[in-house]
């Protein structure tokens, strides 16, 4: 029976192509063939030949035409290639037209990312999701699978043979397993909004570190929590949402969260999926926009992860824009391109810590504006309250009066609750 589970592994060399229309697709065309060659490899695939193909118009079979079609083919085999690989979406029918012809597995850029997420997935919660997405991949896609049955039982052109039945079982059973899939998400979702509320009870203020993957969101949130959540050389080294507590210089008290980083030509499915994941992001207090700035491409970069953050309704939040890896980036060009991008760009390398007292100051200063200031009458005899209050630096103002100190100040958790009891004064 066919299962939708782990695409047996059993493929090593991979033939990555790319189609365009016109000559001025090239240069970001070849730019997506290496994001998409260093996702390939990340699976443990050698990545033999990558090619951007032009062709007039797609043509339905084989999106390309029948010369360069039958000269790739040709490639293919004298390379020895066991997987083709389009880093554009291909119809189920291409996929089955290509595999057909050449005796060789065929998939395009949204199943391999679909691939690397399902390696990556730890929590329950992002494995299911990426298990729903790979099922949804899988439904109009069923056919080849039942194709090559026929074909190795010597059906070949059959009218309505066993596989064709058997496919509409197996795509019942499947949208069974998705409206199953479905259904523990929404579970597992209720569980995780009860403890975000929880946790939300002592309201502090919330960051969340957005951006394009590999971009330095994990190492920039290690550099400013003093944590070790894992920063790693590859695509989708992160793919749960992660929080830590920090205490900013001024003593204040926040909390950053970091998330999946996007990717171009992100699988629409998998935002869908994501969005829950992403759930921390949207209802953070703010959002710093992480970008590299080391990478040729980090404007397209930036532009993607504004485009997703718009699909998943974040537009609206502040955002403070942070180039990292400023320590790699020996040349001014990009900073002069980035100020242009960005009225208020932050230069930061979370290596070295450079610009990082500076981003300090931005966050503090965010937050502030965020927080309500109360007012306290402190009696004389209470002061050491506020020597703390200075000490987590949500002292506004002080003024010294007979029957007490009047303080202006915008206390969080432990303190705003000690402080509770003085506010009241106006009433006395
Ligand atoms: N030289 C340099 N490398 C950096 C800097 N910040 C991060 N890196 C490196 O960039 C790579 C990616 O960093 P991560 O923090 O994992 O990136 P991410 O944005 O969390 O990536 P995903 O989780 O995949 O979305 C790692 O090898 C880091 O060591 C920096 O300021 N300078
Ligand atoms: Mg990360």
């Amino acid at each position: 029976m066919f299962e939708v589970k782990e695409k047996p592994r059993l493929v090593e060399r991979a033939y990555l192509l790319s189609v365009i229309l016109r000559e001025t697709e090239r240069s970001e065309a070849e730019s997506l063939l290496n994001e998409l060659e260093e996702l390939v490899s990340n699976l443990g695939i050698e990545i033999v030949c990558k090619h951007v193909v032009r062709t007039r118009k797609t043509f339905p079979g084989h999106l390309i035409g029948k010369g360069k079609f039958e000269q790739l083919l040709k490639d293919v085999q004298s390379q020895n290639c066991d997987v083709i690989i389009f880093d554009n979406e291909i119809s189920p029918s291409q996929q089955r037209n290509w595999e057909e012809a050449s005796n060789v597995l065929v998939i395009d850029r949204h199943e391999v990312i679909l691939d690397v997420f399902a390696e990556r997935a730890q929590t329950k919660e992002a494995s299911l999701q990426v298990r729903l997405a790979r099922l949804e991949y899988s439904l109009p896609r069923m056919r080849r699978a039942w194709t090559h049955l026929d074909r190795q039982r010597g059906g070949g052109v059959t009218q309505r043979g066993e596989g064709e039945a058997q496919i509409e079982l197996d795509q019942r059973m499947l949208r069974d397993k998705i409206a199953k899939t479905k259904r523990e998400i929404v579970q597992v979702a209720t569980r995780r909004e009860t403890s975000r509320k929880k946790r939300h009870r002592i309201p502090l203020p919330t960051l969340a570190l957005v951006g394009y993957t590999n971009a330095g969101k994990s190492t920039l949130l290690n550099a400013l929590c003093g944590s070790t959540v894992l920063a790693a050389n590859k695509l989708f080294a992160t793919l749960d949402p992660t929080s830590r507590k920090t205490v900013l210089p001024c003593g204040k008290t926040i909390i950053l969260t970091d998330t999946v980083g996007f990717i171009r030509k992100l699988p629409h499915r998998l935002v869908d999926a994501f969005r829950a994941t992403l759930e921390e992001a949207l209802v953070s207090d703010f959002l710093v926009h992480v970008v590299d700035l080391s990478n040729p491409d980090f404007e397209e970069q930036m532009e993607t992860t504004i485009e997703v953050l718009s699909e998943l309704g974040a537009q609206e939040k502040t955002i403070l824009t942070v180039f990292n890896k400023i320590d790699l980036d020996g040349t001014t060009t990009n900073r002069m391109r980035a100020n242009v991008l960005c009225e208020d760009a932050n230069f930061i390398s979370s290596h070295t810590g450079k610009g990082l007292i500076n981003l300090h100051q931005k966050i503090e200063f965010l937050i502030e504006g965020k927080m309500e200031t109360k007012r306290f009458l402190i009696p004389h005899r209470h002061y050491s309250i506020i020597s703390r209050i200075r000490k987590e630096g949500c002292l506004k103002s002080e003024e010294v009066t007979e029957v007490g100190i009047l303080v202006e100040a915008f206390p969080q958790g432990k303190l705003a609750k000690e402080l509770k009891k003085y506010a009241n004064y106006e009433k006395k």
